[in-house]
């Protein structure tokens, strides 16, 4: 599977399945936060989904991830239930956390998602210790770290670089470049090419269309076989861009936007999820197939933020057990 340069249409059409529940889910969200069903914020990943798809399509629940503050389309890649990530995000005790983490902090250890993260570059250091684990266990499985070009400014990458290189851990890191650290373009606050910093550490990198399905799934399975062949940590850098803003309420923050109408519209052009769909039209699926596939998506994020409102607010006693460790009064 890794080496082909295509996945098959079946495999395909399920990437695209997912990809359309991320969209959807992200779209529900923003309307969620605006009419008040969702508390607080969300930062939404729509325009990133072929980057979690592709990759995680590799994974097993056994294999970790760890993610950022824009982790909703991580989660659902990895297999994360999305009726429990609605009510999580709607604050709800049936959300997968219990309702305590919310947005930020959507996690599922059972599937390998050990946690989104609001501490830009926390994930890093997360990541580098599931992959010594793994290391030590010797079982094969993988960590994966997906963090912004943003993160990867913070200081912990290079020690986690050097420490997965001198150790050799199973471990791949994934840079979404987006092309903004929140309202800062890249350009302003990062120096030379993301992937180049990889070299000085001996580990291998490569820099990607990330809005690309094909290219991000043949490329990441190949990196991931290698991997978990022992070859040691290795590094992408997938060029993405966010179609929505940093933050859900950031038209409210911000005085002067810091990207023109223009700029959105053209980089809509390359849509992963509208490239994905030529795809599949060009290889041979019908185009009431492929309408079918995005009616079971909008199925699917119907279904779970009707789960989420339904659901039932925490009881404020349960949150000194999810606090502290047993033995921890
Ligand atoms: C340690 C830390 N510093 C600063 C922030 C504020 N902050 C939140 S998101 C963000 C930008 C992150 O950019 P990037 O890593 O490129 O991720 P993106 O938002 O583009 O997905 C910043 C600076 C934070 N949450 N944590």
């Amino acid at each position: 599977m890794a080496s082909n340069q295509f996945p098959d249409i079946n495999e395909l059409a399920s990437f695209y399945l997912r990809m359309q529940v991320i969209r959807k889910a992200e779209e529900q969200l923003l309307l969620d936060v605006r009419q008040g069903r969702a508390p607080g914020q969300v930062h939404l990943s729509d325009g990133q989904e072929a980057i979690a798809v592709g990759i995680c399509a590799h994974l097993g629940d056994s294999d970790q991830i760890t993610s950022t503050h824009r982790g909703h389309g991580h989660f659902l890649a990895k297999g994360g239930d999305v009726k429990a990530m609605f009510a999580e995000i709607y604050g709800k005790a049936e959300g997968i956390c219990g309702g305590m983490g919310g947005s930020m902090h959507v996690a599922d250890f059972s599937k390998g998602i050990v946690g989104a993260n609001g501490i830009v570059g926390a994930g890093l250091g997360i990541a580098t210790g599931a992959a010594f684990a793994n290391s030590l266990d010797g079982d094969g499985r993988i960590a994966v770290c997906f963090f912004g070009d943003g993160a990867a400014n913070q200081g912990s990458l290079m020690e986690c670089m050097n420490i997965a290189a001198l150790w050799n851990l199973p471990i791949l890191f994934v840079c979404e470049n987006n092309g903004y650290s929140e309202f800062s373009p890249s350009a302003t606050v990062t120096s030379g090419v993301i992937a180049d910093r990889a070299a000085p550490f001996g580990i291998p990198a490569q820099r990607i269309d990330g809005n690309d399905i094909d290219t991000v799934w043949s490329v990441s399975g190949q990196v991931i076989a290698d991997i978990r062949g022992g070859g040691g940590p290795a590094f992408i850098e997938a060029e993405t861009y966010r179609f929505s803003g940093h933050f859900s309420a950031e038209e409210m923050v911000l005085a002067t936007p810091y990207r023109s109408e223009d700029e959105i519209v053209a980089r809509r052009q390359s849509d992963p999820l509208v490239r994905t769909r030529s795809a599949l039209l060009e290889r041979g699926m019908s185009e009431d197939k492929v309408a079918a596939i995005e009616a079971d998506a909008e199925r699917e994020v119907a279904d779970a933020s009707a789960f989420g409102e339904a659901g039932t607010p925490p009881d404020a006693g349960s949150a000194h057990p999810l606090m502290f460790a047993k033995g921890d009064r």
